[in-house]
């Protein structure tokens, strides 16, 4: 069969582009600590552009009516998202919370499947509600006390002790304590990290220590672990204008 004579191609109208725009950046606001790090981490390993707002919790940045205004609980860290839900700003208060909300924008270490972030949120929870108070207080009583306390020390040393012996055993059967790397692993690397400090000894842990290893070693968390704060490396703890402002809080 003969063709159809090609029709002359329409000339197309050049479509102005204009420049892709830029996203602005996640603004974290960040101290370097255990629940800095579960930030930093998660951003890092979802390659989300953010910058770093340090606020600084031994000079009392932490009460400032901006950094309120976003984390009225005058703790670190909080997120501000210029791309929130609806293209809208959001800011984000509680290290749990921002997990998941990274984790729902992104799609990433944390499942969509029901069981599977089932099983994410009981080990995020349970770092939230469990390691990182306990810890958090076995550090207190051991570093920070004015006098030791023997009852305090031991109460909260042998609690962390316990909770590593929890995620030991649970390692036992998966490599990762949801079954997959997630928001509930980064959520805990940063208090394995300060083992020492919580008075444990990782070699009781082999379970444990080839988890700690094995996350260390991702460039996402190494990345999030090297980033310097200046101010952070010449904080004074026995200073009592720091202790104030850190141990003496009240309602006021
Ligand atoms: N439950 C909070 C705890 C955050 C928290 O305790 N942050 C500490 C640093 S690790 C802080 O900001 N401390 C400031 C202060 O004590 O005033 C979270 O997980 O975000």
């Amino acid at each position: 069969m003969p063709r159809a004579p090609r029709r002359p191609k329409a000339k197309r109208k050049p479509v102005k582009r204009s420049p892709p725009r830029r996203r602005a950046p996640i603004e974290l606001y960040y101290w370097p600590t255990p629940n800095g790090w579960k930030i930093s981490i998660m951003l890092e390993e979802c390659r989300l552009p953010y910058v770093v707002r340090p606020i600084d919790i031994s000079k009392g940045d932490q009460f400032s009516p901006h950094f309120l205004a976003i984390s009225p609980n005058n703790r670190i860290p909080a997120i501000v998202d210029p791309a929130g839900p609806g293209g809208r700003p959001i800011s984000v208060f509680e290290s749990g919370a921002i997990l998941q909300y990274l984790g729902r924008k992104t799609g990433k270490f944390y499942p969509r499947d029901e069981r599977a972030r089932v099983a994410v949120d009981e080990w995020l929870f349970w770092q939230m509600g469990g390691l990182g108070p306990m810890a958090g207080q076995a550090n207190h009583f051991r570093h920070y006390a004015p006098e030791p306390i023997e009852y305090g020390i031991s109460r909260y040393t042998n609690e962390v002790n316990r909770l590593f012996g929890v995620m030991d055993t649970r390692l036992a059967g998966c490599e990762f304590l949801a079954g997959r790397y997630s928001i509930a692993d980064m959520a805990c690397v940063g208090w394995v990290r300060l083992a020492e400090r919580m008075g444990q000894d990782l070699a009781s842990f082999p379970r444990l220590k080839r988890w700690f290893e094995t996350i260390r070693a991702r460039p996402a968390v190494k990345r999030a672990f090297g980033i310097r704060v200046e101010a952070a490396s010449s904080v004074d703890m026995k200073d009592p204008k720091v202790r104030a402002i850190l141990f003496g809080q009240t309602a006021r």
